[in-house]
């Protein structure tokens, strides 16, 4: 009975305590408010948030900019090229210092892309990784995100072209990855991503296009060594995410 109620109390934790989303981001440092459903394309329900994971999940439009990822927010947020940009994760209220942005045992990587804006589905080929943190030797980029209260920071490259794009962050949980997610009986496995993406439009004179044209319906698969990957064995210095490495700008 005990060990029932226990198990009971873990799952719930796990349906509205688990999951961190996207609540605004700040340019230099200066918040610019509330972003979810305004410049951020906020998933239904989300609060709780659901991650997208396994091949159902992989070959969905949702692993691009989540379930919401085809309709646009109204606004964007406005950056030069070269800004720091800082995305505020957290759970129900990320201003509150009991808000737990993340379930610790999510431990993970932070990845960043870039496309052009489209208002429609952001699905295909036009996706750069502007930055990725996996396994730095020590922890994964989850553990510090949780640490730093939910903050990741990311410099707008100097050279990036103007106009408007889509920022795609996603935080891309492995504890349940120690099974390939296309074997019969384990959809359930494989890596399970939380992205969220932001409208923005970039100002400045740079002239550099990002140009990986990665496609996440066809990057993103249950054997992809970043996807696929037991974490609990002590390999982790070999982690290497999915998708590109990062793209330089020349
Ligand atoms: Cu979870």
């Amino acid at each position: 009975m005990l060990l029932t109620i226990a198990t009971l109390v873990a799952v719930l934790a796990h349906q509205v305590s688990a999951h961190a989303r996207l609540f605004r981001v700040s340019v230099n440092g200066e918040s610019q408010g509330d972003g979810a459903n305004k410049y951020i394309r906020t998933p239904e329900n989300a609060e709780q948030n659901q991650p997208i994971f396994g091949m159902e999940g992989f070959a969905s439009p949702a692993i691009t900019c989540n379930t919401r990822g085809g309709t646009a927010a109204p606004s964007f947020v406005k950056a030069a090229a070269g800004d720091k940009l800082t995305f505020q994760w957290g759970h129900d209220n990320p201003d509150d210092p009991n808000d737990y942005p993340l379930a610790s045992d999510h431990k993970g990587s932070v990845l960043t892309y870039i496309a052009p804006y489209t208002s429609g589905q952001p699905t295909g080929p036009i996706w750069s990784k502007l930055a990725e943190d996996g396994f730095d030797g020590t922890e994964w980029a989850t553990t510090k995100l949780i640490n730093n209260r939910g903050k990741v920071e990311l410099a707008l490259p100097k050279s990036l072209a103007p106009g408007k794009y889509l920022i795609r962050q996603e935080l891309l949980s492995m504890h349940k990855a120690d099974y390939d997610c296309s074997e019969p009986g384990r959809s359930d496995r494989g890596a399970e991503s939380y992205p969220h993406c932001v409208q923005i439009e970039v100002s400045g004179n740079g002239n550099q296009k990002p140009n990986q044209n990665f496609d996440f319906n066809e990057g993103y698969t249950c054997k992809d060594k970043g996807i696929f990957f037991n974490i609990y064995v002590g390999q982790n210095d070999k982690y290497v995410p999915p998708g590109p490495r990062p793209w330089k700008a020349e």
